[in-house]
């Protein structure tokens, strides 16, 4: 049983920085239909907080190109792998064809060091979406691989008009005296509640500056690449306009004042800089405000000004009519019932060594914090890590989470669930507030797209397409998959170290 936390040097990976080359600035490049694009994933080193890191990045650069295709477009992406271990490129949220889908053992064996792949894949939604790897995606997405596409949409006024387009990659990183907090080559580690950081990155930076002109409106592309960490983010003195989410736009664009996103969700919002100043970019939590960066605004008025723009909350009356066809499936039964949970092994040993620390065991088996006893209300969100040592020293040997069938009984890769091209399917997924560690779970799925039709039985005001939904603790959330895409899919938590400890199961769908 390994239950201590500093693992034999010869188990962690490399941390030095000698000979790396310096991480470069992210590029943005165009790519057309029928292109092919060089990606490489190595080695860099990049100073963060005044510290040289050991990281990884694509094509040199933390975050990795920004990929502008257009809506439909078709391109090749030959990946090469120059990094320690095997991976993968999973595009995460685009339909594409399933054998392109960047799942090891599943839709191909992972890349292994020093080799190639090449991945096709068509757009065909509008929107901002993202890759990464998907293999120890704890460590290699962490140390830096992760890197947006932005999908331009073929609809004029798909999107309202802009003086600017932001895409920004939202991450924490968890770095102790001794560089970043060093992962172990066997299993994961952190994985009660995943690795939280304890510095926050805006597209690499732990100092975003964006500036702009007086007047500009600017529409931003959210993207929260965290392991684990939920982001509520806003803007200090000005309301958002949500307008997107996952995959397209809402049905009703709408005033927000802050955007909550889980590990690897999405949100695009739009924000007018009327007055001259320095605006903080913020996350927010019940207790403590984070600033993650500032835009500065300067200058004379911006023309042309979309103000007028900016002002008109649009419906997009497609869409609406899109989805009125699908309400007889939103208010049908359910088909499938998952309750998250997790099951410890191990745990006596463990509470041995976190002695004296922040935990407690109920006599139900249930953890909880000092906190929260007695307080008789749950918590639906953790928005940093108050584990302490219990969550240093769990790893995916001990801790394993769980997506449990109701129905049947089967758990995570156990289960395989059949579904035909075309199938609407009502997803019931439940989060558990009695399970040995309630916390809220970005449940993700593969080459498919839902809706969230309700949460406790209340229905969703307004909805967009998605392919992650967060299902905060104690909450009954109903999903409506939309299944056109045929493959072998994988849906799993989106906390890489939840992925890491068991949390996914298999989906099979299968052409008429
Ligand atoms: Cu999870």
């Amino acid at each position: 049983m390994l239950c201590t936390p500093a693992a034999p040097a010869s188990d962690v990976f490399a941390t030095a920085t000698a000979d790396l080359p310096e991480a470069q600035p992210t590029e943005t490049v165009e790519l057309k239909n029928g292109d092919t694009y060089r990606l490489t994933a190595s080695f860099v080193k990049k100073t963060i907080g005044g510290r040289e890191l050991r990281m990884l990045a694509y094509n040199g650069s933390i975050p990795g190109p920004l990929i502008k295709v257009a809506q439909g477009a078709e391109v090749t992406i030959r990946f090469t792998n120059h990094t320690d271990i095997p991976t993968t490129l999973h595009s995460h949220g685009v339909r594409m064809k399933n054998k392109f889908d960047g799942t090891p053992n599943v839709t191909q064996p992972a890349v292994p060091p020093g080799q190639s792949f090449n991945y096709e894949i068509k757009f065909p939604d509008a929107g901002v979406y993202w890759y990464h790897p998907h293999f120890r995606e704890d460590y290699a997405q962490e140390l830096g691989l992760y890197g947006n596409f932005l999908v331009t949409p073929t609809q004029a006024g798909y999107w309202s008009p802009v003086n600017r387009e932001v895409v920004l990659a939202l991450d924490d990183l968890l770095v102790g005296p001794n560089g970043i907090e060093p992962f172990n080559q066997k299993f994961s580690n952190r994985t009660l509640m995943g690795r939280y950081g304890n510095v926050l990155l805006v597209n690499g930076e732990t100092s975003y500056r964006q500036e702009v002109q007086t007047g500009e409106v600017v529409r931003f592309y959210l993207t929260n690449v965290a392991n684990a960490r939920p982001l509520n983010v806003g803007i200090k003195g000005l309301r958002l306009k949500l307008v997107g989410g996952d995959n397209g736009r809402y049905v009703r664009e709408q005033m927000v004042q802050e955007v909550l996103i889980n590990p690897s969700e999405r949100a695009v919002v739009e924000a007018r800089f009327a007055t001259p100043g320095t605006y903080r970019l913020e996350h927010r939590t019940p207790g403590k405000t984070y600033a993650l960066g500032e835009i500065v605004v300067a200058g004379e008025a911006v023309s042309p000004s979309y103000a007028q723009q900016f002002a008109d909350l649009r419906t997009d009356a497609v869409l609406q009519e899109e989805l009125s066809q699908l309400q007889a499936e939103m208010d049908g039964p359910v088909d499938k019932r998952l309750r998250l949970g997790l099951k410890m092994e191990g745990m006596g040993m463990m509470q041995q060594q976190a002695g004296g620390h922040d935990m407690h065991m109920m006599g139900s088996g249930q953890m909880m914090r000092n906190d929260q006893m007695g307080a008789g209300q749950v918590q639906k969100i953790e928005w940093e890590d108050d584990m302490g040592m219990m969550n240093v020293m769990s790893n995916s040997e001990m801790v394993k989470w769980q997506l449990i069938d109701e129905d049947t009984g089967k758990t995570n890769m156990d289960i395989d669930w059949q579904f035909e091209t075309g199938d609407l399917v009502t997803i019931s997924v439940f989060n558990d507030p009695n399970s040995e560690h309630p916390m809220q779970h970005p449940i993700h799925f593969h080459g498919n797209r839902f809706l969230v039709v309700n949460t406790n039985g209340v229905k969703s005001d307004n909805l967009v397409w998605k392919d992650t939904a967060t299902i905060q603790t104690g909450d009954r959330v109903e999903l409506l998959l939309e299944v056109t895409n045929p493959g072998e899919w994988m849906a799993h938590c989106h906390i890489a170290e939840h992925l890491e400890a068991g949390m996914m199961l298999l989906f099979t769908v299968g052409s008429q």
